[in-house]
């Protein structure tokens, strides 16, 4: 029969003890508590023995030994929630995020300045009363020339400067044909513009074989010539944000009689400059052409020119953008190599 004393109790609370201070972590608390209270534990053990005890023995025995489980399971419960605590807060160090950390910048993407450009003079226009037409870019020998008074022997005509393809259709030269399509789909009276690219066989600093184009077109009843004149000075002044000196120049377009070309003042050295890069020192640029819709393009869209007239221009949006933000290669426009849209860029990426 074992001897169930004080001693043995006091041993086994001792050892707990002991135990509970080197214990560390959940683990180690959780071995504790078998080897303390699980079923072959030493405290189970010293219970489970009672029974063998002499009755007037036993009770005050098991009241010790009862108090003794309290203490063992409120310490071990005790214990188990502060390591618990405690590794939920190195849990939450671990994964706390510091807002004032610096960001790794902005990597979405922009608008082309080209295309910046073609929406800001589009809003300009549809402030003016104008709608957006587009059109194919492959295109008929019939709406990108005949139609416009190009004649057949005319050199704009030429393989040198269009590219066709052996079907006799051609990539357009410009975005006229668009609005000789609009003017057989709606009629008059029209007020469009048209943005898109075209192409020419055209290779050089200045020249690129595609480049943007955008187009006016307005069909009314005795539209005067100091209209288009308006129209045009407006939307300049508008798209460069204040009041440019401008010129018009008599021109010749086979479509437009009679036509002017169109001369603003150096957005760059306002004609100060000698040495400008952007003018070379003539204090102008240009920027597009213009005229009143020659008679043989009214009836090439079915409208009647002795009752209809009209205005129509053309610029380059590729110019336009370059003059407008400072960019001083076309070329720098095409290539696939955006550092140079986004100078200003790490220093937003430091910030
Ligand atoms: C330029 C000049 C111009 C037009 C385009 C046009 C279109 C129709 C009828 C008459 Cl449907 N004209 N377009 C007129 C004058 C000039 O462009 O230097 N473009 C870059």
């Amino acid at each position: 029969m074992p001897e169930l004393s004080e001693l043995n109790i006091n041993a086994v609370k001792e050892s707990f003890e002991a135990a509970l201070k080197s214990v560390t972590n959940l683990e180690t608390l959780d071995e504790l508590r078998v080897r303390f209270t699980g079923k072959k534990g030493d405290l189970t053990l010293l219970l489970k023995s009672l029974g063998k005890l002499l009755p007037e023995l036993r009770k005050q025995a098991g009241q010790e030994l009862n108090k003794l489980r309290d203490e063992i399971e409120a310490k071990l419960n005790l214990t188990a929630k502060k390591l618990r605590e405690a590794e939920n807060e190195k849990q939450e160090n671990n994964d706390r995020i510091d807002v004032t950390l610096p960001s790794k910048g902005r990597t979405a993407g922009a608008f082309h300045p080209v295309m910046q450009t073609m929406h800001e003079i589009i809003n300009i226009m549809q402030g003016l009363g104008y709608s957006v037409a587009t059109g194919p870019e492959k295109e008929e020998e019939f709406y990108n020339f005949e139609c416009l008074n190009v004649p057949k022997w005319h050199p704009a005509r030429d393989m040198q400067d269009t590219f066709y393809f052996p079907d006799g259709t051609l990539l357009r030269t410009h975005t006229s044909p668009v609005q000789i399509r609009s003017m057989l789909q709606y009629g008059a009276p029209l007020r469009i513009v048209c943005p898109g690219k075209v192409y020419r066989r055209d290779n050089d600093t200045t020249h690129s074989p595609m480049f943007n184009q955008m187009e006016g077109l307005l069909i009314d009843k005795n539209v005067p010539f100091s209209v288009m004149k308006g129209t045009i000075a407006e939307m300049i002044n508008a798209f460069f944000g204040r009041s440019l000196k401008y010129r018009f120049r008599a021109s010749y377009f086979p479509f437009t009689e009679p036509s002017m070309e169109l001369d603003i003042e150096c957005v760059e050295c306002s004609g100060r400059d000698p040495h400008c890069r952007v003018c070379h020192g003539t204090g102008w640029l240009e920027v597009g052409g213009m005229g009143m819709v020659h008679p043989n393009v009214i009836r090439a869209g079915k409208i009647d020119p002795d009752i209809y007239n009209g205005f129509a221009f053309g610029f380059g949006l590729d110019r336009m953008a370059m003059l407008k933000y400072g960019i001083s290669d076309l070329r720098l426009l095409f290539d696939g190599n955006i550092s140079y849209f986004m100078s200003g860029f790490e220093e937003a990426k430091s910030c």
